[in-house]
């Protein structure tokens, strides 16, 4: 009877540890969010050297709108309903200290053979040379079963010496119940490619879920550069 209770009371306790936590951590802010140029090779990019955390993933799996979400302005990169929208790198700079990177998506099945060899050409350039890149966010549509370009990118990634995280996107879609086994799921086959769990996030720019977890996810690693 004693244990049950003293259990009890540890497990509110730990709730409490964990709401007073959460609600403690301070997001970070973004001021200052400016688009600064379009680049097809490293040797385009801003002059500014600032350290790099860039986007990528299939085409149309929310690339482009999810930087708009984390900095509060749906104007800033172009997002389209229609696959292939981002077709170069594009660099924001946040607060003037570091840039967020849009790059274009994989694996536009439509595309011809030519637009797809230079989509490729270009995302290439930018993983093989950008010595600014410090992580790569891979993102996943949340609703989906990892697709084959998914695991091969992935599994490439996974050998080469870029950090990188993975973000379910679109998390609004499924109910929560619904989307966690997905996600779970997803994790386990990405895990199986991998041999290792990346740290996985999950975001929707709909209604703004995951903003804050990936905000200071990537304050954490500027502050451990
Ligand atoms: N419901 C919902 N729709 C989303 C979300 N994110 C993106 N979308 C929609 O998905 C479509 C594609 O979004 P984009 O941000 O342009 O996707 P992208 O990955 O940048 O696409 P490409 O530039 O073509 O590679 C748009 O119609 C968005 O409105 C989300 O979190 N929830
Ligand atoms: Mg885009």
């Amino acid at each position: 009877m004693i244990i049950t209770l003293l259990s009890f009371k540890f497990t509110k306790f730990v709730v409490y540890l964990q709401q007073f936590f959460n609600r403690s951590l301070p997001v970070m802010k973004i001021q200052e969010a400016k688009f600064a140029g379009s680049s097809t090779i490293v040797e385009q990019k801003p002059k500014e050297i600032l350290p790099e955390f860039a986007f990528i993933g299939r085409s149309n799996v929310g690339k482009s709108s999810l930087i708009n979400c984390l900095c509060g302005n749906s104007r800033l990169a172009m997002t389209s309903s229609k696959p292939g929208k981002t077709r170069l790198v594009n660099h924001f700079r946040i607060n003037g200290q570091w840039y967020l990177v849009d790059l274009p998506g994989y694996g536009y099945a439509k595309a011809s053979q030519n637009d797809r060899q230079k989509i490729e050409d270009v995302i290439r350039n930018y993983l093989n040379f950008s010595r600014e890149l410090k992580h790569l966010f891979i993102l996943i549509d949340s609703r989906h079963d990892l697709t084959g370009t998914d695991a091969d990118f992935i599994r490439e990634i996974g050998t080469s010496d870029i950090p990188f995280s993975i973000i379910f996107t679109k998390a609004d879609k499924m109910g929560p119940v619904a989307g966690a086994k997905q996600m779970e799921k997803c994790k386990r086959s990405i895990a199986d490619r991998l041999q290792f769990q990346p740290h996985c996030l999950a975001s929707s720019s709909e209604t703004g879920m995951g903003r804050e977890d990936i905000l200071n996810y990537i304050d954490k690693l500027l502050s451990e550069l």
